[in-house]
Formats: structure tokens, C-alpha cells, sequence
């Protein structure tokens, strides 16, 4: 099992509704390392670059005004799996779709305002961790506790 990065953005809601200790603590408790932690403030031209794929969406407008409306919180966190393990602990896209226990499911009744964004799959994220952060800004650091998060074979 490979150990992959995968990018995370906690959007404005997030930020403005004073959950960004909560949502980082489940990320942690989960097992997952963070590699990158910084506060920014998203332009319209990043935001184009980000959602390219909805750009000719109806909402996108509103999108980029929610987007660019306030800091947001981008993480690069490392795990097994860690593609698929964030995204499903985030839920689906429209929260009230999203499971009890997963962070939209408890934290979001919405569509758009739905707290956090995670790369939907290696690939993605190989791209969207170099658009949000430069290589200095991303540690590689030893974790002590490691021997107890996954066996060995699963950390290869
Ligand atoms: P994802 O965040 O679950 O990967 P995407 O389809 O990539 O979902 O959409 C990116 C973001 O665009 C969503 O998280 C949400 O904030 C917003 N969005 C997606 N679909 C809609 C919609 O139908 N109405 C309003 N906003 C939407
Ligand atoms: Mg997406």
C-alpha cells in the first residue's frame, strides 16, 4: 500500500464557522500525518485553475465569490491510501447526501458551503499539491508514533 499526499483546502465556511481545530484534529486522530499547513487567501485566477472542470457551471460564479470571499486553510496531510481515506471521510458533494460521522455529514447542509475540499485521486493530487504549495513548504518529518498507525507492509 503506498503512502500518497493529498491536498485539502477547508473552505470559507469552515474558517468563518470556527471549525478548523475540529476538522484537522479528526484528520490527526485518524492517523494521518500533515506534511503542509498554511493560511491563504484564494484569487479568482487560482480558484479558475482549480475548478477548471466547473468553470461553465451555472453555480460556478457563486463558487468563485464563496471561494475568494475569505482565508482559506490548505493542507497537504500523508497516509496509506490517503487519496481515498480523505475523500471518504469527507462524504459526497452534497452534504445532505453525506453520511453521519463523515466531516460534511456532521458539519454541512449544503451543496456548495460543504467545509472542505480533498483531491479526487492520485493523479489530482499530485497536481493539486504543487499548485497550493511550494516544495519548501512541505516537511517530510519522522513521526514517533508511526510503529502504531499501520503494520509496516501497509506504509511501504
Ligand atoms: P467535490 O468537492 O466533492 O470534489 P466537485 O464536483 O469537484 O465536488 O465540485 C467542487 C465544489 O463545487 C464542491 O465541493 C462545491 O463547493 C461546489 N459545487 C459542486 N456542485 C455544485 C452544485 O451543484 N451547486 C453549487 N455548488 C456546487
Ligand atoms: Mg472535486
Amino acid at each position: 500500500m503506498a503512502v500518497e499526499q493529498t491536498l485539502i483546502l477547508l473552505k470559507p465556511d469552515c474558517v468563518q464557522r470556527g471549525l478548523v481545530g475540529k476538522v484537522v484534529a479528526r484528520l490527526e486522530e485518524r492517523g494521518l500525518q500533515l506534511s503542509g499547513l498554511k493560511m491563504m487567501h484564494l484569487n479568482k485566477a487560482k480558484c479558475d485553475e482549480h475548478y477548471a472542470h466547473l468553470t461553465a457551471k451555472p453555480f460556478y460564479p457563486g463558487l468563485v465569490s464563496f471561494m475568494t470571499s475569505s482565508p482559506i486553510v490548505a493542507m497537504v496531510v500523508s497516509g496509506p491510501e490517503a487519496v481515498k481515506v480523505v475523500r471518504d471521510m469527507c462524504g459526497p458533494t452534497n452534504a445532505r447526501n453525506a453520511a453521519p460521522g463523515t466531516i460534511r455529514g456532521d458539519f454541512s447542509l449544503s451543496t456548495q458551503y460543504n467545509i472542505i475540499h480533498a483531491s479526487d485521486s492520485l493523479e489530482t493530487a499530485v497536481k493539486e499539491v504543487a499548485r497550493f504549495f511550494h516544495k519548501e513548504e512541505l516537511f517530510a518529518w519522522e513521526r514517533k508514533m508511526d510503529a502504531l498507525t499501520a503494520a509496516p507492509d501497509e506504509k511501504k
